[in-house]
């Protein structure tokens, strides 16, 4: 808890090297590396149990993850999205050609707001992208309505998700496919990678050509498609992660909750709410904290962890509704996105994962707030 032990907003699950080794031996022994391999069709079987989902489709990462669903789903011209999201997001539909149309998000829950989406509707819409934004649902129950009244294929961008429960249903079963990411600081990880879920038989195969170049045999090429493809060694290392998820999760919980008591007392902190009837680990920690007299109570509070070697981060800060190589490539940038605008002001994520012991935790927090109002 100083300067040389510096604390981080993420720290990756390991497995074992036995673990690891293990699920990794029959891939040498076979020289299977990649394209399709046993290793990876069994993370899919696993993966599909744990999420209750019908197809779990590996991805090289949850980026292209979104740039492969876009297209399965046929995503053509305007795609209604969030601007309070990760850079990837956004970025994945602009590079398959799409014209993102950003509408605000709810207050509270910081997802896309279902009466933007409705407001934004017009013919040239094919599509909504929401992000279950730090693990929180979207309103998929309304968002799905409007997906239906419409005919518009609802894509969820879950790389904050993975096995958490909303309504007693887990997130990442929702919209016509979700996108997970596997990446590094996620809550499950292999190393790098990431899934496309979707209960359609069709949608799934049109995945996993597209993830193939869009080779369908070997004398026959049927569509455009990228290299989507995780390899066997990731995969490998993902079977062996999944043992070590369980432990990770008992003290992620246990560091919100320290956090939680601590924090709540404090009324210029506000703790960004899950939605009711969420259950399970989240992936990140967010906080708000206010502009006071012009200055940011939350650029203080980072700067002032800093110091003391704790690392935060202003996920999701700068809003990508105000990034210019975004935005010079939108069709509509008359953004009417207060809610969003504020969030990215005052949002910040504490450190959230399996190495913060209780004494961390709860140094963390009462350091935030003595940073916080000295
Ligand atoms: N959609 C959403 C909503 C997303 O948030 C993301 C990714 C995606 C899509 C795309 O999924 P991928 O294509 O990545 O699968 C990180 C992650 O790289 C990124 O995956 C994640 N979202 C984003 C929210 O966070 P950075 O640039 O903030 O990462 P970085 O390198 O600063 O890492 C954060 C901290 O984690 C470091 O301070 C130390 C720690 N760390 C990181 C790595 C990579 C480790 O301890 N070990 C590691 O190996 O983007």
């Amino acid at each position: 808890m100083s300067k040389n032990t510096p604390i981080y907003v993420a720290r990756p699950i390991v497995p074992t090297l036995d673990d690891f080794l293990f699920y990794l031996k029959p891939a040498l022994e076979a020289r299977r590396l990649s394209n399709g391999g046993p290793i990876s069709a069994n993370l899919e079987l696993r993966l599909s149990e744990l999420l209750r989902t019908r197809y779990v489709n590996l991805m090289s990462n949850g980026t292209v993850a979104i740039e492969i669903a876009a297209k399965a789903l046929n995503f053509q011209k305007k795609v209604i999205t969030t601007p309070f999201t990760f850079a990837a997001s956004i970025g994945a539909l602009l590079w398959v050609g799409l014209d993102p149309v950003l509408v605000d998000v709810e207050e509270d829950y910081l997802t896309l707001s279902p009466d933007a989406v409705e407001g934004a509707i017009d013919d040239d819409v094919s599509g909504i992208l929401g992000v279950h934004v730090y693990g929180c649902p979207c309103d998929v129950d309304a968002l799905g309505l409007i997906s239906r009244n419409h005919n518009l294929p609802i894509l969820y961008d879950g790389a904050h998700v993975f096995d958490s429960t909303y309504n007693g249903r887990p997130i990442v079963s929702y919209g016509d496919a979700t996108t997970m990411s596997f990446h590094a600081t996620k809550q499950f990880n292999t190393g790098e990678g990431g899934a496309i879920v979707t209960s359609s038989a069709a949608t799934n195969t049109k995945i996993s050509l597209l993830k193939n170049f869009g080779i369908e045999s070997e004398d026959l090429i049927s569509d455009v498609g990228i290299n989507g493809k995780i390899s066997e060694i990731n995969a490998a290392f993902g079977l062996a992660n999944l043992n070590a998820l369980f432990d990770e999760r008992a003290r992620r919980s246990s560091v919100s909750q320290i956090y939680t008591d601590i924090l709540s007392g404090d009324n210029k902190i506000r703790i960004v709410p899950q939605r009711p009837g969420t259950l399970g680990s989240r992936s990140y920690f967010p906080i708000r904290l206010p502009v006071e007299n012009g200055t940011s109570l939350r650029d203080k509070v980072y700067l002032g962890l800093r110091e003391l070697g704790v690392y935060t981060r202003k996920y999701f800060y700068p809003l990508l509704s105000d990034i210019p190589a975004y935005t010079g490539k939108m069709s509509q940038t008359k953004f009417h996105l207060p809610n969003a605008e504020r969030a990215a002001k005052e949002v910040l994520t504490l450190p959230l994962h399996g190495g913060i012991t209780d004494a961390e935790a709860s140094y963390i927090a009462e350091s935030l707030k003595a940073v916080l109002n000295a």
